[in-house]
C-alpha cells in the first residue's frame, strides 16, 4: 500500500541573473536570464524544486516569466494543493484538465513532483525515470556575441579548455548574406577542430532558405536548426528534401502530436527536445518516443535554463539510449552566478549527470534571496 503524502504549499519566484556577455538571437539580444523557480513543499517535509524558463520575456515563445508565475499561482498550483504527491501521472492529468498549453509552468511543477518523489524514494531523478544509460552527455556551446572575431576567439578558448568542440551559431537577425559570411568565417577559422551548427530561429523565408542553406552547406555546416516559421511545417518538409545537410526542428516541435506530424510529413532529420516546450522531464520523453519510432534523431535542447532546469533536462535525456546530436545544456555557464550550492560539472566536452536524490541539487538560499525579484 502506498502512503498518501499531500502537497502542502507551492511557492513561485522570479529570479534574474546577468549573462556573461550579450547573447544575440534572431528575435532578441539577452543581457540577463529570467527564471521562474518553483518550490513545492510536501507534508513529509520534503522540498521539490523546478524551473520554468524562456528567452527574452515574450520575444521567443508564447509565455513570459511573469505570465508563467501568474498561471501557476492562479490556476495550476491550486489544482495540486492537498493532492497526493505520490501519484505523479494523476497530477499530470489534473494539470492537463485545469490548463491548456502553459507547458513552461507545467514543466516546473512536473519537475518539483519528480524531484520530491525521487528524493522520497532515495533515487536520482533519472533512476526514478527508469535509469540513466549515460553518466555524462556531450554539450555544445552557442557563439552569439554578435561579433565574428569575438566568436572565433571564444571558440578557440573553449576548445583549448576542452569544454566544447561543437559550436552553434545564432543567425537571422541581419541580412542573410552577412550571416552567411559570419558563419563561413567561423567555420574556416575552426576547420576540422570543431563541428558547427546554425540556428536561424525561424527568421528566413523559404526562398531565402533555398540559397541560404545551400551556402551554409557548402561552408561545411553540419546542421541547420529551425530555418523557417514554426507553423510552416510544409516549408520545412520541402527544404528537408532539397539538402544533404541535416535539418532540425526546434520551435516546431513541442508535443508528441507535433513530433508525429513532422514525422508524417518527413520534415526533418533531427528534433530538439526541451523539457520546457513539452511540459516536463517525463513529458519530453513522450516526444522522444514518437521521434524515435519514426527514425528521427534526437538532440537535447535548452531554453537556456539555469542549473535547476538544466539538471532536470539532464536526468531525462540521460535515460535515452540514443541522443545522436548530443546536447546544448550549457545554460548555467552563460550566467555570471548561480542559485544552487553544488554546481553542474562540465569537462572534456561533456556535462556530468548530477548524483544524489532527486535532481541532485540544493538551492543556495542566500543567492536565491539576493537574485529573486521583489
Ligand atoms: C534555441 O532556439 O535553440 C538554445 C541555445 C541557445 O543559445 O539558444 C537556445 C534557443
Ligand atoms: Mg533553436
Amino acid at each position: 500500500m502506498r502512503t498518501v503524502i499531500k502537497i502542502k504549499n507551492i511557492e513561485v519566484d522570479i529570479v534574474d541573473l546577468p549573462t556573461i556577455r550579450p547573447h544575440r538571437l534572431s528575435m532578441t539580444t539577452m543581457h540577463k536570464q529570467t527564471m521562474v523557480i518553483v518550490r513545492m513543499h510536501f507534508e513529509d517535509g520534503i522540498l521539490g524544486i523546478g524551473e520554468a524558463t524562456t528567452i527574452g520575456g515574450l520575444a521567443y515563445g508564447e509565455e513570459s516569466p511573469e505570465g508563467v508565475k501568474l498561471a501557476i499561482e492562479t490556476y495550476l498550483a491550486p489544482a495540486l494543493l492537498g493532492e497526493d504527491a505520490t501519484n505523479i501521472n494523476q497530477l499530470r492529468l489534473r494539470l492537463s484538465q485545469v490548463g491548456q498549453g502553459n507547458r513552461l509552468g507545467k514543466s516546473a511543477l512536473e519537475t518539483c513532483l519528480l524531484d520530491g518523489h525521487a528524493k522520497r524514494l532515495q533515487l536520482s531523478l533519472s533512476d526514478y525515470l527508469g535509469g540513466a544509460v549515460h553518466d555524462t552527455l556531450p554539450v555544445l556551446w552557442t557563439l552569439a556575441s554578435g561579433d565574428t572575431q569575438k566568436d572565433i576567439e571564444e571558440a578557440h578558448r573553449l576548445l583549448d579548455e576542452r569544454r566544447h568542440n561543437v559550436f552553434k551559431l545564432k543567425i537571422g537577425s541581419q541580412d542573410p548574406k552577412l550571416d552567411i559570411a559570419h558563419v563561413t568565417a567561423i567555420k574556416k577559422a575552426l576547420g576540422d577542430k570543431a563541428k558547427v551548427t546554425v540556428d536561424v530561429n525561424q527568421a528566413w523565408s523559404e526562398s531565402t532558405c533555398r540559397w541560404g542553406i545551400l551556402a551554409l552547406q557548402d561552408a561545411g555546416v553540419d546542421l541547420i536548426e529551425q530555418p523557417t516559421r514554426k507553423e510552416n511545417m510544409m516549408a520545412l518538409a520541402r527544404l528537408y528534401k532539397q539538402f544533404t545537410v541535416a535539418i532540425m526542428a526546434d520551435e516546431a516541435v513541442s508535443t508528441p502530436h507535433d513530433a508525429f506530424l513532422l514525422s508524417h510529413l518527413a520534415a526533418c532529420d533531427v528534433m530538439a527536445l526541451k523539457i520546457g516546450k513539452s511540459g516536463g522531464p517525463k513529458s519530453v520523453l513522450e516526444v522522444a518516443n514518437v521521434a524515435q519510432s519514426a527514425g528521427i534523431s534526437l538532440y537535447g535542447g535548452t531554453l537556456l535554463e539555469g542549473s535547476v532546469g538544466t539538471a532536470a533536462s539532464l536526468h531525462a535525456f540521460a535515460t535515452l539510449p540514443k541522443l545522436e546530436w548530443g546536447t546544448e545544456l550549457f545554460g548555467p555557464l552563460l550566467l555570471t552566478d548561480d542559485i544552487i550550492t553544488n554546481r553542474l560539472q562540465y569537462e572534456n566536452f561533456q556535462v556530468k549527470i548530477p548524483k544524489g536524490p532527486g535532481l541532485g541539487l540544493e538551492l543556495d538560499m542566500d543567492k536565491f534571496n539576493f537574485y529573486k525579484r521583489g
